[in-house]
């Protein structure tokens, strides 16, 4: 398999740490969907990385899509639980943190414009969302060691995602400060070897 990738990437990173967990081999295609020549779009008509290329030349995306396949391909490491209402806030927590990714992608792209073309309303707007998500995230923890039930899940890995995401482009957001539960989960998480292979390189 070969997933094509981008190195700062949040999704990216997502799918790589769950490749990680589960032990399963693949080749990394790195391409920068920005660059007028990229392929991207020849895999993915979104013109979006992370892609999966099956080994019979089939294509997956997005993250959330890869991640739930190569769940199912070894239960090495179970990350999305069977049980219906835990797999479901497994799901949930995803899309909490992949949401923050997807609002601090959209204020990162918009100060790249021209200073002219940028709104400032936009911005405020998904700033408003990065910081809900944070609060919604830390509270939803709580004193609780994983985001669901008693065991590691592919929700603590897109929430781990997430804060290195926001730890790379928005350094100044104090999140650890605000939110020590947080914080104490991306420590823990940092710790392991899926997550320390994978920093984010902007
Ligand atoms: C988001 C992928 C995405 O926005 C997923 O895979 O989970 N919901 C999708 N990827 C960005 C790179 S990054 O900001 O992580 C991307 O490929 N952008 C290129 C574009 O043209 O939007």
């Amino acid at each position: 398999m070969k997933l094509i990738a981008s190195l700062t990437s949040p999704y990216v990173r997502k799918v790589r740490i769950v490749f990680a967990e589960k032990r399963i081999e693949y080749e990394m295609v790195l391409d920068v969907p920005w660059n007028a020549d990229s392929h991207v779009p020849e895999f993915n008509p979104l013109g979006k990385v992370p892609v999966l290329v099956m080994d019979d030349g089939g294509t997956l995306f997005d993250s959330r899509v890869i991640a739930e396949y190569l769940d199912t391909l070894t239960p090495v490491t179970r990350l999305i639980p069977e049980d219906s209402r835990q797999r479901v806030q497994v799901k949930r927590w995803e899309a909490l943190a992949d949401g923050v990714c997807d609002a601090a992608a959209a204020v990162f792209l918009e100060r790249k414009r021209p200073e002219a073309q940028q709104s400032a309303e936009w911005i405020v707007r998904q700033e408003q969302k990065i910081f809900r998500g944070l609060e919604a995230m830390s509270e939803e923890l709580g004193e609780r060691n994983w985001t669901v039930g008693e065991f590691y899940s592919l929700g603590d890995v897109a929430v781990g995602c997430a804060l290195g995401y926001l730890e790379l482009r928005f350094p100044t957001i104090e999140w650890r400060r605000a939110h020590p539960n947080l914080a104490k989960l991306a420590d823990k998480l940092g710790s392991r070897q899926s997550f320390k292979d994978t920093v984010p390189q902007g």
